[in-house]
């Protein structure tokens, strides 16, 4: 009797054995699925992530190396072009334009398909930074912001408009126009094609707001009414809302 108690008592110890790493197991898979990357940069603040930089992304099955904003106007931007120092060649074709450039760190163009996967699926609103070649820093947000596929030659949608004082809104004008390159004509004007004056963009005629051109104090970026402003630093950026 005593003998079959203690044989049991051993069965029920090795039983509790076997639960304690079933659920060992179970947690250490939990801490796995609780460190997979999130699908935007806002998910990433949300967790803590506070310092802007490169983080890596999932989403549709696919990972994004990405920079961060998790700084300006609350945090939580995915920034998808940089200018801040000349450094690398914007003037570029419809290829790498779609497929991406430069360094996340410094200059760079995310790239239309990655844009474009990264903003399917949800609400997204889209902020413009830039610092003028005088020092003076403007901003100009967009309540809503979607990419559409290369079907489309990546239109551009933006919804409502808020930025600095003095700077007006003249990416309404290329809502819902599809993407130009030097080498991809797809604007409005019978005339010329204003990706090769301007720099790859979104146009409709060649417009008065590019940030792709030329990196010059004397190139224009943004028409403010009386002139055009130059800028020697421009990061786009987006996040859900
Ligand atoms: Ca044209």
């Amino acid at each position: 009797m005593n003998e079959s108690l203690n044989e049991q008592q051993k069965a029920n110890v090795y039983l509790g054995e076997q639960v304690n790493m079933m659920n060992e197991s179970l947690n250490e898979q939990q801490k796995d699925i609780n460190r997979l990357p999130p699908s935007d940069c806002k998910a990433l603040l949300q967790a803590g992530n506070v310092e802007s930089g490169i983080y890596y992304l999932l989403k549709d099955g696919r990972i994004f190396k990405v920079y961060c904003d998790m700084v300006t106007s609350g945090g939580g931007w995915t920034v998808f072009q940089r200018r801040c120092d000349g450094t690398q060649d914007f003037s570029l074709g419809w290829n790498e334009y779609r497929r991406g450039f430069g360094k996340k760190e410094g200059e760079f163009w995310m790239g239309l398909d990655d844009l474009h996967s990264l903003l399917s699926n949800g609400r997204f609103q889209l902020r413009i930074d830039m610092t003028a070649c005088n020092n003076q820093s403007f901003f100009a947000e967009y309540r809503s912001f979607n990419v559409l596929g290369s079907s489309t030659n990546y239109q551009l949608q933006i919804g409502d408009f808020e930025g600095s004082p003095g700077l007006r809104n003249y990416m309404k004008y290329v809502n819902g126009r599809p993407f130009s390159t030097i080498d991809r004509d797809n604007d409005d004007s019978s005339t010329t094609n204003c990706a090769k004056r301007h720099g790859a963009w979104w146009y409709w005629r060649c417009g008065n707001a590019f940030l792709n051109g030329g990196y010059s104090c004397s190139s224009p970026n943004w028409w403010n009414g009386s002139g055009f402003i130059s800028v020697r630093f421009s990061e786009m950026k987006f996040r859900p809302y």
